[in-house]
This record gives C-alpha cells, sequence and structure tokens, in this order.
C-alpha cells in the first residue's frame, strides 16, 4: 500500500479515536440505578461512626497570632481568615510551626481503630490552600514546602488498620491568585473587601488549578471512598463557581466507587434552604451527591429518606487551638452516636491535631472512651436501622433485621427504671427473647397494657447507655 494511503488511513483512525474521547468526555456520566447506588453506599451506611481530621498549617498557630490567643471558641482553622492575613504574611507564620513527627499518621489510625470508627475523612486542603500532598501543581503543598507526601503517609496508615479513606477537599481557597473571592458576598476570604492585591483575577485559572488537584488526589492514592467537599454558599455554587458538574464527573470517573457529599452546592435540589449549618432539608437529588452534612447538631427527627451524616467537634473548634477547653462529656458523645444511629444518620467526630501531628489528649480519652463503649456495645450501631419509634422516654432504640424473619431491637438506655421494669410502650410484636448485650444475661419479658416489659437489673450496669437486644418475631408493629 502506497505510504501516503497508509498515512492517510493512520490519520483517519487517530481523529476518529480523539474524536470519540472527546464525545465520551463532553457526554454526562450515566445516572447510577438505585441499586448500583445502594451497593456503593452499604458498607457507608453500616459504617455509622467516623472519624474527621482537621489538620493544616493553621494547626501549628493553634489559636495564637503575634503571641495573643485569637478566641477561646470557634473555629481555629480560620485564623487566617480572623486576623485577616494576606496568604504570605499567613504562611511566613505558620510554616515554621507545622512539624509533622515521621509516625503521626499511624497514631492518628490506630486512635480511630481504639474508637471504632469505620473510616477516617482528613483535610487534604483546607480553606487556608495548604495542599498536605506532593502537588505538581502550584507549591504551596506538602511536598514543595515539606518535601513529604503527607496525604500518601496518612492513607497507608488508614489503610493499615483495615479503615476506609476520606478527603475533605476545600473549594474555597485563600491562597490562589486567581481566586476571585469578589465572586461571593457569602463566602469568607481573609481580603474580603479589600481590592485584590495584584489587579483583576480569573476565576477560571483558579478551576484549572483545583481540578488539576482534585486529578492528581483521585489518581495517586489508589481507592478513595469518600470525597467530603467544603463549601458552597447562595450566591456561589455548583457549575458557576467550581465547574461542579465537572468535577463530580471527574472523580467519579477515576473513583466509581467513590461517595461524595453535597456541599458542592448550595441549592433546594441539594438539600439546602439557606445558609446556616442547620438549613438543610431531606431532598437530595443524587446527582448533587450521596449525602447531607447535618454540622454541630443532630436533626431532631433524622432525614428520612437520604442519607446523612452529622459532623462535630469534640470541643468547639476544628482545628487545634491551645485556647478551647469547651470539651463536650464522654456521655455527651457517646449519646449523640446513640441518637444519630438510632435516627438512621452517621457520626463523623471531629480530632484536631497539634502542629506536629499530635492528637490532643483530651481528644485521645474522649475517643478511647467511645471506643471502650463500642467494644461491648459495637453490634447495636453497626449496621444498624433507625427505631421503628417515634419515640422512647428513657432512650433510644436501633433494630436489625435477623436470619428467619425475627428482628433484633437495641434498647439503648439512658434513663434506668427505678422499679426494675423497662416499659417498651406500644411494641404490640411478640417478644421471643432479651438479654443484656454486655454479658448475655438472660431477661424477663411480659406483655402489658399494649407493650412489652423487660424485667432489669437493680441498677443500670452501664450508667452512659446500658444495651438490651430484644428479639421480637418479625417486623416491629408499633400501635402508637
Ligand atoms: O468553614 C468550614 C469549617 O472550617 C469546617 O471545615 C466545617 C466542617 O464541616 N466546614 C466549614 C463550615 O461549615
Amino acid at each position: 500500500m502506497p505510504a501516503k494511503f497508509h498515512t492517510a488511513i493512520v490519520c483517519t483512525i487517530i481523529s476518529l479515536t480523539i474524536g470519540a474521547c472527546v464525545a465520551r468526555a463532553q457526554q454526562p456520566l450515566a445516572a447510577p440505578t438505585p441499586d448500583q447506588r445502594d451497593a456503593r453506599m452499604k458498607w457507608w451506611r453500616e459504617a455509622r461512626f467516623g472519624m474527621f481530621v482537621h489538620w493544616g498549617l493553621y494547626s501549628g498557630l493553634a489559636g495564637t497570632w503575634d503571641g495573643k490567643p485569637v478566641g477561646t471558641k470557634g473555629g481555629m482553622e480560620w485564623i487566617q481568615q480572623r486576623v485577616k492575613a494576606d496568604t504570605d504574611t499567613y504562611a511566613k507564620k505558620a510554616i515554621p510551626l507545622f512539624k509533622p513527627t515521621p509516625d503521626f499518621a499511624r497514631q492518628w489510625a490506630r486512635l480511630a481503630r481504639e474508637a471504632g470508627c469505620r473510616y477516617v475523612v482528613f483535610t487534604s486542603k483546607h480553606h487556608e490552600g495548604f495542599a498536605l500532598h506532593d502537588s505538581k501543581v502550584g507549591d504551596y503543598n506538602a511536598g514543595s514546602v515539606l518535601h513529604r507526601d503527607l496525604v500518601k503517609e496518612i492513607v497507608e496508615a488508614l489503610h493499615a488498620e483495615g479503615l476506609k479513606v476520606g478527603f475533605y477537599h476545600s473549594v474555597i481557597d485563600w491562597h490562589h491568585d486567581q481566586y476571585a473571592y469578589e465572586l461571593s458576598k457569602q463566602l469568607p476570604h481573609p481580603l474580603k473587601g479589600q481590592p485584590y492585591p495584584n489587579g483583576q483575577r480569573d476565576h477560571a485559572k483558579y478551576l484549572d488549578y483545583l481540578h488539576a488537584q482534585v486529578s492528581e488526589l483521585m489518581s495517586n492514592y489508589g481507592p478513595i471512598d469518600v470525597l467530603w467537599w467544603d463549601y458552597s454558599s447562595q450566591d456561589f455554587q455548583g457549575d458557576a463557581a467550581w465547574r461542579a458538574s465537572d468535577l463530580m464527573k471527574l472523580v467519579r470517573t477515576k473513583q466509581p466507587g467513590i461517595i461524595m457529599n453535597n456541599r458542592l452546592f448550595r441549592i433546594p435540589e441539594a438539600g439546602f434552604t439557606g445558609m446556616g449549618t442547620n438549613a438543610i432539608s431531606s431532598q437530595l437529588d443524587p446527582k448533587y451527591g450521596d449525602f447531607i452534612t447535618p454540622e454541630q447538631h443532630i436533626p431532631a427527627t433524622g432525614m428520612p429518606g437520604v442519607d446523612w451524616e452529622t459532623c462535630m467537634t469534640l470541643n468547639t473548634t476544628w482545628g487545634y487551638s491551645d485556647h478551647d477547653h469547651a470539651w463536650k462529656s464522654d456521655e455527651t458523645l457517646i449519646r449523640n452516636l446513640i441518637d444519630i444511629a438510632s435516627k438512621g444518620g452517621n457520626y463523623l467526630l471531629n480530632i484536631g491535631p497539634k502542629g506536629d501531628g499530635s492528637v490532643p489528649a483530651e481528644s485521645v480519652k474522649s475517643m478511647q472512651a467511645i471506643g471502650a463503649w463500642m467494644k461491648i456495645n459495637g453490634e447495636s450501631i453497626y449496621a444498624t436501622t433507625a427505631s421503628p419509634f417515634a419515640k422512647l422516654d428513657w432512650g433510644r432504640c436501633t433494630q436489625k433485621k435477623l436470619d428467619g424473619g425475627s428482628t433484633r431491637l437495641y434498647l439503648h438506655v439512658f434513663d434506668w427504671p427505678k422499679d426494675g421494669k423497662l416499659v417498651v410502650p406500644g411494641l404490640a410484636s411478640k417478644p421471643v427473647k432479651a438479654v443484656l448485650l454486655a454479658d448475655g444475661k438472660a431477661l424477663a419479658t411480659s406483655v402489658e397494657n399494649g407493650g412489652v416489659v423487660v424485667s432489669v437489673p437493680a441498677e443500670a450496669p452501664d450508667k452512659i447507655a446500658t444495651v438490651i437486644a430484644l428479639d421480637i418475631e418479625g417486623l416491629p408493629k408499633i400501635t402508637k
């Protein structure tokens, strides 16, 4: 065949291939079927409990600026915005204080496993803009500054403990010189209200950077289980703000099994009714994300019909602060976990490690206390579904279907009955057996006044929450 024909054919094949790739790239990803989505969400719904980690340059500053406490409550991961520092001034002060020890990540992973967490979501980049991975895009990252890939270190440590891995990634960026903060009145920025320091900005250039770094994170660290976006406003969200649909498509193409939250958007169809952290609704079109993210609170009646996860701090700040001592009690934390599971949600509980990566002693104590309770009672949380009761005066309930068609009700008793009789009001189902979950001790049951009564010891075995496993025939029948 004459060479010129051969070349023409090869060129035709190449151009057809490129055309097909471009066409495929422009096509939206096929929407998953409900079964496909359920399969992807299964491990997350069963996990119920995850550890959040906020760690970045702000951690070394520890809530202090120019030798003075910036505050005793509220997010010290926002310190750059609270002191209104430009990125160069901020970096000069913060970078020398950010000195991760060699084994910091293993400490986090061990603590998460000890606590009974099944997944860990950590900040690959927070609003300050400093990326924890060895990025080839830009120079404000752990690779360029510390010559380490901290994301790699953390992912390997989490996998070594059998934990699922999540990246929190901030679309807000207080470092990048093309991030056009004037496009939003509602999103925070340290220089808000001031003209751009170096003349007009091209936000599209920031978006190219954002997408390139997300592509690195989705390509270079193996299977990633969660992408926790943060955050959008009503006046700056979605495709206009972040090229969100392209970003989600990039992620799902590289990580088909990944689970993402809804925070690239801030519209009613994505589960938002306003700007407050509790301005949320149980309306989520899956094209905007897989779960809704109530923050620092537990929805009173859960969020029926959608997947949801409450994220919460142990004190009042996400990033470490030397000055925040408002630690929640073990009772509050354990009962929060139970309350959330009884409403069918997940609990993402935050630690804020220090600049060297070490975990504050108070946080270790809290997570280990939860772990001690989970070691005995974890089956009443993992892979359970929401309570069949609207309300129980003495505590909460979760449930699990058993082989053979019966149901196990896990009765989490906060207020122990003084008369030795735990009344489960309105439960019309026939009780089969009841035991104390901690030691399997059998408890007598009776049917009285349209409910089930469980005879219990005089003293509560666990003052925070004693769990009774009550097996009933079939599915729960509740009469009131
Ligand atoms: O501004 C952030 C905040 O620092 C923290 O990361 C929380 C965690 O959910 N998200 C944003 C506030 O909603």
